[in-house]
């Protein structure tokens, strides 16, 4: 997990969206903006328009006011109307439920479609996004060609369930919103991992495009450069790369 210490606010256009979302509202969104957990819950409240006051949070301080909230300690949390509720992708079926009329839907309308995009969530929670993690934080090349190998697996497994441009076909739903955090912080694993979307597949690398093209992806984005420093003790590899500086620079991810 990301450091104690991390920087203290969003940036970019992240830093916009939270600069615009300071009016108490009924809803507190209590985030990191590092936080790829806290980060699902944010496309969701973007994705459907919703009416939000952002509070930044360092849940690695554990003050009361904040456990009081969530006490587990952990971002993403909210306040609504005054009751607490936390867990990243319980919060983004909760957005959908308690704001039904606020579009686009994050979840389909038909039941099969629903149950179905509820097993794939349920997987880029528990393989995908832990697989990215895994990846990052494995130390030594054995172990790290051993987590890419498992990871690249899981993608492609993912991968033969695309419809495009997004999972489910034309719709953006809370299957992408899953994993989307992951796939804006991919690069720190081609930076220093050895993964490449166009080595786990076309349909991967296309999808991948797709998602952070997305508006709510895009409103609540950092800099690149922030969310790769937040990994850096993880990594342990300090090492100056070509791909930082292509991807500075503005060139596509390899
Ligand atoms: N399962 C939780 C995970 C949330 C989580 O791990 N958040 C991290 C930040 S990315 C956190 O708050 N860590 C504080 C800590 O571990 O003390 C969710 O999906 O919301």
């Amino acid at each position: 997990m990301p450091p104690t210490e991390t920087f203290p606010h969003a940036t970019s256009t992240a830093l916009s969206t939270v600069e615009s979302h300071q009016t108490p509202q009924d809803l507190i969104f209590y985030a990191g903006w590092w936080c790829p957990f806290a980060h699902r819950s944010w496309i969701a409240l973007e994705e459907k328009g919703i009416p939000y006051q952002y509070k930044e949070v360092n849940p690695f301080k554990k003050e009361k006011h904040f456990l009081d909230i969530n006490p587990r300690g952990l971002v993403p949390a909210i306040e609504y109307q005054g009751k607490a509720l936390f867990e990243s992708l319980v919060l983004c079926e909760f957005l959908e439920d308690a704001y039904p009329n606020h579009k686009p839907s994050i979840l389909p309308g038909d039941a099969y479609t629903k149950a179905h995009a509820r097993i794939w969530t349920d997987f880029a929670g528990k393989t995908l996004a832990p697989g990215f993690m895994r990846l990052l934080m494995a130390q030594g090349q054995e172990k790290q060609d051993v987590a890419r190998t498992e990871l690249y697996d899981a993608i492609r497994k993912f991968s033969a369930q695309i419809k495009g441009p997004y999972f489910l076909g034309e719709e953006f739903s809370l299957v992408d919103i899953a994993i989307a955090p992951w796939v804006v912080r991919d690069f720190i694993a081609a930076e220093h991992r050895g993964y490449s979307r166009s080595d786990v597949g076309t349909e991967w690398k296309q999808y991948a495009e797709h998602v952070e093209q997305r508006g709510s992806v895009l409103r609540t984005k950092s800099d690149l450069d922030k969310y790769a420093e937040n990994w850096v003790p993880y990594l342990k590899d300090e090492a100056q790369s070509q791909f930082a500086i292509a991807l500075r620079a503005g060139r596509a991810i390899p």
